[in-house]
């Protein structure tokens, strides 16, 4: 098959899909915490020949021929992550942080075995033990949460959930916590259970790469990770982990839950490791936390009130109660206004899942390109405007028509087509 074939096969149908998904790209403000754009060379290497090629199993040990630029790729990806992590081990061939977590389950317990992890509705996820997931299902879960007054982490329910329930494995790291997570604390709470202690740190990798938030691989037995969010690389899964758990988390990955490695995404991740390597990572997630902090304070200003009081990170989470919207409402009105976000729960939230009192707003992908807190400030007035109308149709167009104006100053991938 040769190229040119290929290239008579172009499909009209689904390049125009394509060519309307980047220009909802360039032309939205993207506020969704957990997701970010990638360099031009991460995007360039994800779509390369490695596409094409089985590799199951590990360097020097694989169950298909032609494996030796794969071996070369994958032991140079697991050698970044565990430079840029400080770590013993990295298993970089989960798919995603799902199966990340699956594998480090699998890795350290046993099904039936219970896993104390942090409630969905305050913030945890759905891997986290969550009755709806796998792991809630092939584990037991038990829940510790947020207090009521501070919002901030209950400890001391952690360490009475710990002592009374004595559970296997204690997991922490959340979705939609704005704040700095004690990992120490949670390592002591683990120890007196005699529990494992796993921590997810897939928001805030970016962040730890940088120095600027609490590294927790030296007290974890292991650490997950997406390598999309604030770490900036392609969709996917990490494992960081003690050496003696090495072993066990490489069986738990392959054979125990996946297949072949996802070769080309490796490769991707390589490049995106290596990205986090170079000394400007640290400005960008500097500026991460400034342009959030910029967005923080402008909500309070404007009257929201922020779960918490504020953030630590790259995420705001805003409680609509006061203003009588709900999380949907708000997710619908924003995206008119041509501002993608999410609607969230909230803690000690009373509406539906579907429907929520919360929106949450991260400043990751709109500092990738390359917007400082002086543009955050326009920013966080074309949110609040368009949260002051939500039922407007034609305020909200004219903010859209704004965005679009405002967004021609930072070109996303000016040199590609789709
Ligand atoms: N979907 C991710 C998030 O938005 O936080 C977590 O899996």
């Amino acid at each position: 098959m040769s190229a040119d074939k290929n290239e008579t096969r172009a499909d009209p149908r689904l390049d125009a899909i394509l060519k309307e998904e980047m220009a909802r790209q360039r032309f939205k403000l993207e506020m969704i915490a957990s997701e970010n754009f990638v360099s031009p060379q991460v995007l360039r290497i994800a779509a390369s020949v490695f596409t094409n090629k089985y590799a199951e199993g590990y360097p020097g040990k694989r169950y298909y021929g032609g494996c030796e630029y794969a071996d070369e790729l994958e032991s140079l990806t697991q050698h970044r992550a565990r430079k840029l992590f400080a770590a013993e081990h990295a298993n970089v061939q989960p798919h995603c942080g799902s199966s990340a977590n699956m594998a480090a389950y699998l890795a350290l317990i046993n099904p039936g075995d219970l896993i104390l992890g942090m409630n969905l509705a305050h913030g945890g996820h759905l891997t986290h033990g969550a009755p709806a997931s796998f792991s809630g299902r092939f584990f037991k879960g038990a829940y510790y949460g947020v207090r009521e007054d501070s919002e901030l982490i209950d400890y001391d329910q952690v360490d009475r959930l710990a002592e009374e329930l004595k559970p296997r494995l204690i997991i922490t790291g959340a979705s939609s916590y704005p704040r700095i997570i004690d990992f120490e604390r949670f390592r002591r709470a683990a120890d007196r259970a005699g529990a494992f202690l796993v921590v997810d740190m897939a928001h805030f990798a970016g962040l730890v790469a940088a120095g600027l938030y609490p590294s927790p691989v030296p007290v974890s037995d292991i650490v997950t990770s997406t390598t999309h969010k604030t770490l900036r690389g392609p969709r996917g899964g990490l494992i960081l982990s003690r050496k003696a758990h090495a072993r066990a988390v490489d069986e738990a990955v392959f054979p125990g839950t996946q297949g072949g490695p996802l070769l080309h995404i490796v490769a991707a991740k390589a490049q995106a490791l290596q990205e986090a390597l170079e000394p400007d990572f640290i400005d960008y997630q500097r500026q991460i936390l400034k342009n959030t902090a910029r967005l923080a304070s402008h909500l309070l200003d404007a009257g929201y009130r922020l779960v918490s009081g504020g953030t630590d990170t790259h995420l705001v989470l805003v409680d609509l109660r006061p203003k009588n919207i709900t999380g949907q409402a708000a997710e619908t009105a924003l995206d008119k206004a041509g501002i993608t976000a999410n609607k969230n729960v909230i803690p000690f939230d009373k509406a539906r899942f579907q429907v929520t009192s919360g929106l949450r707003l991260g400043t990751a992908a709109l500092t990738t390109r390359g917007l400082i807190e002086t543009d955050i400030d326009q920013v966080a007035d074309f949110v609040v405007s368009a949260l002051r109308r939500v039922d407007d149709e034609a305020a909200l167009k004219k903010i859209s028509d704004m965005v679009k104006v405002f967004l021609e100053r930072f070109p996303l991938y000016p040199d590609l087509d789709f």
